[in-house]
């Protein structure tokens, strides 16, 4: 359990930063490009996936070829497994309303995780609305939840032996996971949080670390190369130094 043994340690004495990568939206030479800008800037890990399927397998490639930060595969299903990341977050879509994001995708895509070696890293992902519905909310058909209901399914996900919850506002979303969703969780388990979706500034990233995340995974804005994922960043590794 290298991947996930050396993100525990780490988070022991600060906070993280993950990158996420759609493959659907980059070529292998953009992702390859843009892969080794986050890593100069500093960020812990490459999570590779997207919502819709897609094959994986050349933009993981060319993203291995090119640095040296873990790169985690955040597969939408089994065709987002790919032999050239080092881990998987093995997750269940906890709230979604259809078999295939519980389970069935992933039963599916279990001989592959043993036939590549990759590294299982168990997730619990929970989908929260937070106005217009996003990609993920409409493909996995999301149950809507109450803050009390999502806290319960961050402690399912902890008693289901998961090591992360990741609470997600979907990608591009215009506004992000509230803080108070993430403190009521971050206060009832003892798994690391990771918040993603529509986080697009340094303040936006510093709010939900305050709240409680553990973890901030951005997209967009380095798929749309803006300066800010530098900013954010960094905003992530100035508040390791202060906490
Ligand atoms: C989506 O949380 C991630 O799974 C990233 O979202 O694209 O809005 O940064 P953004």
């Amino acid at each position: 359990m290298k991947v996930k043994n050396e993100l525990l340690k780490k988070l022991r004495k600060e906070k993280l930063h993950f990158s996420l990568f759609d493959p659907e939206k980059l070529t292998p030479e953009k992702a390859s490009k843009l892969a080794k800008k986050v890593e100069s800037y500093g960020t812990d890990a490459i999570m590779i996936g997207g919502s819709t399927t897609t094959t994986v397998d050349e933009v993981t490639k060319a993203i291995k070829e090119s640095v040296d930060v873990p790169l985690i595969l955040f597969p939408n299903s089994a065709q987002g497994v790919s032999k050239y990341a080092d881990a998987i977050f093995f997750m269940s879509l906890l709230n979604s309303t259809k078999y295939a994001y519980l389970a069935g995708e992933q039963i599916k895509g279990a001989p592959l995780v043993k036939e590549y070696g990759l590294e299982p890293i168990g997730m619990g992902y929970v989908v929260i609305n937070t106005g217009a519905p996003t990609a993920v909310e409409k493909v996995a058909k999301i149950k809507r939840l109450t803050t009390k209901e999502i806290v319960n399914c961050a402690l399912a996900a902890q008693y289901f032996g998961m090591s992360f919850v990741y609470l997600e506002a979907g990608s591009g979303a215009r506004k992000s996971v509230p803080n108070e969703i993430i403190t009521s969780v971050k206060n009832s388990i003892k798994i690391p949080t990771i918040v993603g979706g529509g986080i697009n500034g340094p303040l936006t990233a510093i709010e939900k670390l305050e709240a409680g995340a553990d973890i901030i995974v951005t997209g967009t804005v380095i798929e749309r190369a803006y300066p800010k994922v530098a900013e954010i960043i960094d905003a992530v590794k100035k508040f390791k130094s202060q906490s």
